[in-house]
């Protein structure tokens, strides 16, 4: 490589095809992730992640998961592995809920295909037992992405391109200065020409100078069951789907998509109720508890009974949120040289080729390109 020397901080969803755009537009990339690649500790824990253009957060996300799309099947073809798997999907819920409603109207703004049923209808088609009263909303174009394959195919390419990934490399500090300085837990003290913080969870104790107290950690819980086998077939023909519910966006896949054999499901709630506490991802409680499970089962027996059975699996997944549930990409305040890219607020996954090319753009040419404006720090009050 004959670019820059760029050190890559966290080496999960962000920092993978972070380093890989970088590497592919020649900087010299150095990875440092502190665990291994593919873990438990992060914010890509539990096998699959939804792609989706209905997107109620704003239909100014539908250009990016299109762009998205087809890079992660550009690079599927490449490595010759199936990335992610077009299900379709089937939101519902009364058009009454403000989000359920934005992601009908998302669709509209951005031209995506989609299909409004009634409650009837959706009965018909899906196991979904949708009140009377409400609709669903079918979107061919949603499907889920395997996440072992995609983090491990974006390690691959990045490795292939000369990246050097280091794991079991924890970051202490990052010093500005005449030159940036990563300086590593064992305290070796790394120069580089500019540095990218890919850190999820762990970036607000690693910069707590950026976006200070506005940047929460969030625990989630992500959980299998095992229905009845009569009912698994249905459960497997089904697309990914998600409830716009009064106990929350309550989500799910296809039953045996990937990783635990059972059928998966959580509920979304970037946002913290009242009662909540953000988390520290160095203490955070791993442990499975009743109190966890028990919105799921309420959830399936109200409106997913065909999914209801022991639950054979959990595990919990950080999300870091921002106040608007929007992504913050910029520099650090006061040096040119260190940017963030965070507070992924849970719907991150699916962007992240798309945001790891924008992100290389911004490093290579010293500008943010435009798409990253959106995402600046001062939209989050910094
Ligand atoms: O980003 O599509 C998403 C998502 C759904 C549930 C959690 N995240």
């Amino acid at each position: 490589a004959r670019g820059p020397k760029v050190i890559v901080i966290g080496g999960g969803t962000m920092g993978s095809a972070t380093a890989w755009a970088l590497a592919a537009r020649g900087a010299a990339v150095t990875v440092l992730e502190r665990f291994s690649h593919v873990h438990e500790y992060g914010s890509h824990s539990g096998f699959t992640r939804i792609t989706r253009e209905s997107y109620h957060e704003g239909a100014g996300y539908v250009p990016l998961v299109r762009r998205a799309d087809a890079l992660w099947q550009a690079l599927g073809e490449r490595v010759g592995e199936r990335l992610l798997v077009r299900t379709g999907m089937v939101e519902f819920g009364p058009e009454s809920d403000p989000e359920y409603a934005g992601a009908i109207a998302a669709c509209r703004a951005a031209a995506v295909a989609h299909e409004l049923m009634d409650a009837a209808e959706a009965r018909r088609r899906f196991p979904i037992a949708v009140p009377d009263g409400w609709t669903a909303c079918f979107t061919p174009s949603g499907g889920y992405l395997r996440v072992g394959p995609c983090l491990e195919a974006l390690k691959r390419e990045a490795i292939s391109l000369g990246a050097d990934w280091r794991t079991g490399a924890r970051v202490r500090e990052v010093a500005l200065g005449e030159r940036p300085r990563v300086l590593l837990d064992e305290g070796t003290l790394l120069p580089a020409d500019q540095v990218v913080v890919t850190a999820g969870a762990y970036l607000p104790g690693l910069l707590p100078g950026f976006l200070p107290g506005r940047l929460k950690v969030l625990r989630r819980v992500l959980a299998w069951t095992r229905p009845d086998p009569l009912e698994v077939p249905r459960l497997a023909a089904m697309p990914v789907w998600a409830g716009f519910t009064p106990q929350g966006f309550m989500y799910g896949f296809p039953h045996g998509d990937e990783g635990v054999t059972g059928f998966k499901l959580a509920c979304h709630a970037p946002t913290a109720d009242p009662s909540e506490a953000a988390v520290d991802p160095e203490r955070v409680d791993r442990s499975i508890h009743p109190a966890d499970l028990a919105p799921l089962a309420g959830f399936l027996d109200a409106y997913l009974p065909a999914g209801r059975g022991e639950f054979v699996h959990a595990t919990v997944c950080l999300y870091t949120c921002t106040p608007s549930t929007d992504f913050v990409i910029d520099r650090v305040p006061g040096d040119r040289r260190v940017w963030v890219a965070g507070g992924f607020s849970g719907h991150g996954f699916k962007f992240a080729p798309a945001i790891g090319e924008l992100v290389a753009e911004a490093v290579v040419t010293g500008e943010a390109p435009e798409a990253l404006r959106a995402f600046a720090r001062a939209r989050h009050g910094g």
